[in-house]
């Protein structure tokens, strides 16, 4: 449906105010659900936001359908409640009260009471409020109590978000694990007649939660026009989750589809010096292998929004033969079979966002698993041959290394789906040193027949790089891949690897 220049015209945002106590994460919602990190500023301390600010959003950029204000947090709840009820219009009218009594009762010159009165005046000026909820806390305080008890009055609709729902990658870096009340609020918020309610946690992004969270608030807008465009808006947000999982689902295929088709030769391999020269064709096969994830990954980061940091893959790579090794990994590591995996506290590599911007360590499990994660020793990750007769040195990596890949491209998409834009500092995700193993039998068969063309890798250079067209790849031995197939191009390798990937990483209804 498009809308005519005249209900362009016409159309009135949705003013939204974001209100709550101080610090429970306002300013976090607001940068998830606009995908901003850079919007205002986070941090665990109270008053951080002083004044109000406006994130405007646009439907298709051009006509705007909402603005959501982000206000300081209430600090002084319980003092305005005091002051409302003292003033004597609310006497006489036995502590009625309504929203213009809230606002007559804060001082206007008292330093005090500046944060809330700002909040306040949005609350005066929005159709809808939204209030932060934080579920790690007690809604029993007197704060949160009194805070809820004037929201009653203002007679507006109000939408309650939940957040802080609790984070899985916090508890991972061994943070004690929080309570959570949100049994208690659940009663707190019926009792006092707050019935709307949606969680959205901004550190923990959901899809789902977003959607559920505009439909609400579709709920609330009472002009109609307002509230249709607020529905295509959500269309169109469906539709860019959609592309991005459509575009992430590609950048993992084509890289698998490189590495598998990848082999690397040498020819005129003497006898006597091939061992040697088969550990360095080795050893720049993984170069390869381990840039070629990274592009990815990059990729990957750019696609969801994520600003790609400093690429420290050098201090990553594990050289098998170091003798260093024993002092770099810890006992454990080696124990669970993971070394060259164990650089730092955490298995795996480790994605460092920087108010959502990272820095890249992952490099290091893959190197790890072509480093001999894969069962414990080197030469299981690579398939090496030497052929006496010609001389020749050929390398591949194995099988399992493709669906160790696999199984990290997959994880790294989930990871970055539900990442909020929210943390204020150098937040580390982890990724599994030991990913779990992706079920997709279909994909591993794929790609078993596609690696046997040289020709479908861009790793792949000199022969094997003449294009697709001019290349016959019926010449390469073994390569009885498409035989009773249809030729596939590039292009259409990857887009079968793809569409394998959707039982992975599924679309959104
Ligand atoms: N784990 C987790 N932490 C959160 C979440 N939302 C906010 N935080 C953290 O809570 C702290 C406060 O977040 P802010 O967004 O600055 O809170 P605010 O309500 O805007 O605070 P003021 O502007 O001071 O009123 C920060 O340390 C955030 O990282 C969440 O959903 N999950
Ligand atoms: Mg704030």
């Amino acid at each position: 449906m498009c809308l005519t220049s005249e209900q362009l015209s016409e159309l009135k945002p949705l003013v939204v105010a974001v209100v709550g106590p101080t610090n429970e994460g306002k300013t976090s919602l607001l940068r998830t659900l606009t995908n901003d990190p850079d919007f205002g500023h986070v941090n665990a301390f109270t008053g951080t936001t002083v004044r109000a600010e406006i994130q405007k959003v646009f439907y298709r950029g051009i006509a705007e359908i909402l603005q959501l204000i982000d206000t300081p947090g209430f600090q002084t709840s319980s003092e305005i409640m005091e002051l409302v009820l003292e003033s004597p219009e609310v006497e006489a009218r036995r502590g009625e009260y309504c929203l213009a009594d809230i606002l007559n009762a804060i001082p206007l010159d008292d330093e005090d009471f500046r944060h809330d009165l700002r909040a306040w005046r949005e609350i005066e000026r929005c159709d809808v409020v939204v209030f932060v909820a934080n579920v790690a806390e007690d809604p029993n305080k007197s704060l949160l109590k009194n805070t809820l008890i004037l929201l009653q009055h203002i007679g507006k609709p109000t939408l309650v978000a939940y957040n802080n729902l609790g984070d899985a990658e916090r508890l991972t870096q061994g943070s004690p694990v929080r309570e959570n009340f949100r049994r208690e609020w659940d009663e707190t918020l019926s009792r006092n007649s707050f019935f709307l309610v949606q969680q959205y946690d901004a550190h923990r992004r959901s899809f789902q939660d977003e959607i559920a969270l505009f439909e609400k608030l579709v709920a609330l807008t009472r002009n109609s026009l307002t509230q249709r465009v607020l529905r295509l808006e959500m269309q169109e947000r469906r539709a860019h989750e959609r592309r991005r999982l459509n575009d992430s689902r590609t950048i993992v295929a084509e890289m698998l589809l490189d590495v598998a088709a990848f082999q690397k030769e040498e020819t005129g391999v003497e006898l006597s010096d091939w061992k040697e020269r088969q550990k360095a064709l080795e050893g720049t096969l993984r170069e390869t292998v381990l840039k070629r994830e990274h592009e990815a990954q990059a990729a990957l980061l750019e696609t969801w929004g994520f600003k790609f940091g400093a690429l420290d893959r050098e201090a990553l790579v594990v050289d098998d033969d170091s003798k260093e090794r024993d002092d770099l990994f810890d006992d454990d590591v080696k124990k669970s079979g993971a070394v060259g995996a164990g650089v730092g506290a955490t298995l795996g590599g480790i994605l460092d966002v920087l108010s959502a911007g990272l820095t890249f360590g992952t490099g290091l499990t893959i190197g790890a698993l072509l480093g001999g994660l894969v069962g414990g020793g080197g030469a299981m990750a690579y398939n090496s041959k030497y052929d006496r007769k010609y001389k020749r040195l050929s390398t591949r990596v194995q099988k399992r290394v493709v669906e160790a890949l696999a199984a990290r491209g997959i994880e790294l998409v989930h990871k970055l789906q539900t990442r909020g834009k929210a943390m204020e500092d150098a937040t580390p995700a982890t990724l599994s040193a030991h990913p779990q193993r992706a079920e997709l039998p279909a994909l591993s068969s794929l790609l078993e027949s596609f690696a046997k063309n040289p020709a479908y890798s861009k790793l792949n250079s000199g022969k094997f790089a003449l294009g697709l067209d001019h290349f016959d790849w019926r010449r390469i031995p073994g390569a009885s891949l498409i035989s009773g197939e249809d030729y596939k191009t590039r292009d259409e390798a990857i887009a079968a690897l793809a569409e394998e990937l959707r039982k992975a990483i599924p679309d959104v209804d």
